[in-house]
């Protein structure tokens, strides 16, 4: 294909006015480009100038990226790649540099025939950040000369192209200001950070990631020789494993694979991680599918062979997958690679499910002849999962003929239930404490939403084997009233409702309520998690009334709005700070909480399997203090922006 250029060369000025109109439509449209505009957004401008230092070393060039987190909330990442090309291009007699940050898909005209797993947004990334950004300074080094460029207020050229220097360092160094005006936040997280340069680092053996914030004066470097395996070491650190990870890396092809897992008892999901060129595939694709084929195949194939179950018994993908965590890694060349849509969150090239198989498959099988103890032992937890599964469908199906006392009458005391049956428009709010409860009963929309009150905190779920909780009362009311078992049982569709809404006053003990319930969910209930289903309400954090008219009640979640309030009521006002669910009277819960049209909710969501699983070790292992001190310093009640959640306003 001909590298045609759109530029009017000869309209063409130093101030690249032809340029600008695609900048703006950036600064327009920031969701179009990264997602949001609110803590996701934020920290996806890092990743897209991670991205193309990356790209880089995947390729061959350099091995080490620093990313910065500065004092004046900009952000730089440095690698030792070639140097972005600073030569002038000739249709527009501009420099290179100055076309890939001002251009939308610019990026793919500069690179050779190298960039062949090019993860990126074909260019897109670059130019992005940079109409996102109050500033961004690039400074090359390369040919001898330290290179720099700058650009300000959304992409505009600021310091055109100069030689500052000589140097005999190679590489590229961007630093960049987000736009306040534009984000929600901006302020850089170093735990996220964090998790998504270890992931980085995990999925690509040869390139140190290092981390480095100026604001806690911390830095840590992330580096793994052994790749997936140190992965899934980590994601298996608080469970307890059954054998070795397994580990199978064929980088001799043109297309890479690599696959570690391992099996955990007390685990009843399947924990499987995909990656197309060390993007995360959240919608799996032929990679996940190859991969689920040759497990099952090997497995089967070993116990038929090995006379541990007869050819009539073998056994299905669902009873072998139990417990196992599993990360998988495709690298494609861009031209084989091909995905559903623009997002890339499924891979859909056909090739690679017949080769992925046929990779776990022979290695699988030729581990599980040399490993015959743990080769057994698998077995029979396969036998076991089985069991358990089907000793459940059997029980549902004596439920639904009558066989066993219908559910309802067992929670009826506790549950105010919803009146519709049309369930997936169905609510549940489980709420703390009885007197919230009870004006929770009383606000509510009857046909949808449902109330369930807790008594006091309860139990800490991680790592207790599932006969345990289905005895506690708490949680055998709230997998009853859900009504679609629970661990390896559970099944989506059966919810009865679309939303499970926590409802937690705003202090530590509502905090700790909430972790509490999303640890459970988590481990038991994983779907309602990666479904979206599951919502912590936010009741407000303040009231600001006129004190001659107190019925007039402006309500404020956070402290620029209740400037705003104050400013809106006018002299004579009163402040109500609400501590507690409690202090709101009924009505009040019900407009500011529950009712759909006024309510805010957060959406818990899971940003990468690597941070819920340090969370949960912190917050849920034997160590109160530590505990608390996360809670204490990471959650902050007048934010919303926390822990495992995104702001989605009326839900
Ligand atoms: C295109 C061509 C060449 C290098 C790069 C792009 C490049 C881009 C980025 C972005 C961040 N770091 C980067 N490092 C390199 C190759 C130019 C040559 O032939 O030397």
């Amino acid at each position: 294909m001909a590298d045609t250029d759109n530029f009017a060369s000869s309209h063409y000025t130093a101030d690249n006015i032809e340029l600008l109109p695609e900048l703006d439509g950036i600064r327009k449209r920031p969701g179009m480009y990264i997602g949001a505009t609110n803590s996701g957004g934020l920290h996806h401008l890092i990743w897209e100038i991670v991205d193309n230092g990356v790209d880089e070393a995947a390729n061959g060039y350099g091995s080490k990226i620093t990313v910065t987190l500065h004092k004046d909330g900009s952000c730089s990442v440095e690698d030792d790649g070639r140097g972005i090309p600073v030569d002038i291009h000739k249709q527009t007699g501009l420099p290179a540099i100055q076309i890939i940050y001002t251009k939308l898909h610019s990026g793919g005209k500069f690179s050779d025939k190298a960039y062949q797993t090019s993860a990126g947004l074909h260019g897109v990334g670059a130019t992005v950040v940079n109409a996102l950004s109050s500033y961004l300074d690039v400074t090359v080094f390369r040919d001898g000369k330290i290179h720099h460029i700058r650009f300000e207020n959304g992409g505009h050229l600021a310091v055109p192209l100069e030689v500052l220097g000589t140097t005999r360092k190679r590489g590229t160094l961007v630093r960049f200001l987000p736009d306040e005006t534009l984000f929600s936040t901006t302020d850089f997280k170093w735990d996220t950070v964090a998790s998504h340069l270890q992931e980085e680092a995990f999925l690509l053996k040869n390139v140190t990631f290092v981390l480095i914030d100026e604001r806690l004066k911390k830095t840590e470097e992330f580096h793994y020789e052994s790749g997936l395996a140190q992965y899934v070491e980590n994601l298996t650190a608080n469970k307890e494993p059954i054998g070795e990870i397994v580990h199978f890396v064929d980088d001799s092809a043109q297309v890479k694979m690599e696959v570690a897992m391992r099996w955990c008892n007390k685990d009843y999901n399947e924990n499987l991680y995909s990656y197309a060129n060390a993007v995360r595939t959240h919608d799996g694709g032929t990679h996940e599918t190859g991969f689920r084929t040759g497990v099952t195949k090997a497995v089967n194939d070993w116990a038929v062979q090995n006379e541990v179950i007869k050819e009539k018994d073998k056994l299905i993908g669902e009873d072998i997958r139990e417990g196992l965590t599993a990360v998988v890694s495709v690298k494609v060349p861009e031209k084989l690679a091909l995905y559903e849509s623009q997002t890339k969150q499924k891979l859909t090239s056909p090739d690679i499910l017949p080769m992925i198989t046929e990779f776990v498959y022979s290695n699988f099988l030729h581990f599980l002849a040399e490993h015959k103890d743990f080769a057994v032992d698998l077995v029979h937890k396969c036998q076991a999962s089985r069991q358990a599964r089907e000793a459940a469908r059997k029980a549902k199906e004596a439920a639904r003929t009558g066989k066993q006392k219908k559910v309802d009458a067992v929670i009826s005391d506790k549950l105010a239930a919803a009146q519709s049956k049309d369930y997936p428009e169905n609510e549940l709010f489980i709420v703390e404490g009885d007197s919230a409860g009870g004006s929770a009963k009383k606000a509510r929309d009857r046909l949808h939403q449902a109330i369930l009150p807790l008594r006091g905190k309860p139990m800490n779920t991680d790592g207790v084997p599932l006969d345990k909780i289905q005895a506690n009362v708490e949680f055998s009311t709230i997998i009853q009233t859900i009504n679609a078992g629970v661990g390896a049982n559970f099944d989506i569709e059966e919810s009865k409702y679309g939303k499970i809404i926590i409802m937690t006053d705003a202090d530590t003990d509502g905090a700790h309520i909430q972790i509490l319930l999303l640890t459970f969910f988590y481990n038991y209930m994983k779907p309602l998690i990666t479904h979206g289903m599951v919502y912590l309400a936010c009741p407000p954090l303040y009231g600001v009334y006129k004190k001659s008219d107190p019925k007039k009640i402006i309500y404020a979640w956070d402290d620029s709005s209740l400037e705003e309030a104050k400013k809106k009521i006018g002299a004579g006002y009163g402040i109500n700070r609400y501590k507690g669910l409690g202090e709101m009277n009924a009505d009040q819960l019900g407009a500011t909480t529950m009712n759909k049209a006024t309510r805010r909710l957060l959406q818990v969501k899971i940003e990468d399997p690597l941070t819920v699983e340090k969370r949960i070790s912190v917050l849920m292992g034997n160590d109160p203090s530590r505990r608390r001190e996360w809670i204490e310093q990471n959650i902050k009640f007048n934010e919303v922006d926390r822990f495992i959640k995104e702001v989605t306003k009326n839900g």
